[in-house]
């Protein structure tokens, strides 16, 4: 079964959020275009408590942007989003979420924080992601969204270990770029382990 995974589309990584994707509006409407051409949608949100480890307001003397150590892996410090439960964490109005059948939830863990929509970054903890969609014999995934080099990489990677034949549909993805040349790498990392890009207009036609 051909499924659409939409990552992320949460007003606080759109404008005027707390972390806005540059140009991240853009993926709503080629998002609304091309659902209606696949049998299942799911959507992520990205989904944090107050007192998350990736948030710099909880590392005194640190700010956004600075690098800490969590268990043994580099964690980037970003300001406070998607706090669980606030408007900022809500998917944008405008996308049309009447075929979304399920939400996925990650970085609930106040512990560790989760860019991938199937696993947290230590690979400890599942979202469910994973066998929902085992469960519906999905072989064949495309996955747009929002950010590409953190959540929509690390899911591509996660999706392509898992076996899934993974697409990444490049225009309905934005990235955040703070280094210039990020969303590029992001891009070539997931081809050379195996995703296929792809433009919505390929996936309509
Ligand atoms: C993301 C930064 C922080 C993402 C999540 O979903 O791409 N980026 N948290
Ligand atoms: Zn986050």
């Amino acid at each position: 079964m051909k499924t659409l995974i939409i990552i992320d589309v949460q007003n606080d990584f759109l404008k005027n959020g707390s972390l806005e994707v540059p140009y991240g509006n853009e993926v709503i409407e080629p998002i609304n275009q091309i659902m209606k051409n696949y049998e299942l949608v799911v959507a992520t949100k990205d989904w944090h408590p107050l007192n998350h480890v990736s948030f710099a307001s909880n590392h005194p003397g640190k700010k956004n942007g600075d690098f800490i150590k969590v268990n043994n892996l580099d964690q980037i410090l970003w300001p406070d989003h998607c706090v669980q439960n606030t408007p900022g964490a809500e998917l944008h109005s405008e996308l049309d979420q009447s075929n979304i059948t399920r939400v996925f939830h990650k970085g609930t863990d106040p512990e560790i924080d989760s860019y991938s929509t199937f696993f947290d970054s230590a690979q400890r903890n599942s979202t469910g992601l994973k066998n929902f969609l085992r469960g519906l014999y999905v072989n064949n995934i495309y996955i747009m969204g929002l950010a590409t080099e953190y959540c929509v990489k690390f899911s591509v990677l996660d999706a392509m270990r898992l076996g899934f034949v993974t697409h990444v549909i490049e225009d309905g993805c934005r990235g955040i770029d703070s280094c210039a040349g990020d969303v590029q790498r992001a891009l070539d990392t997931m081809v050379k382990q195996g995703a296929k890009i792809v433009t919505s207009q390929e996936v309509v036609s």
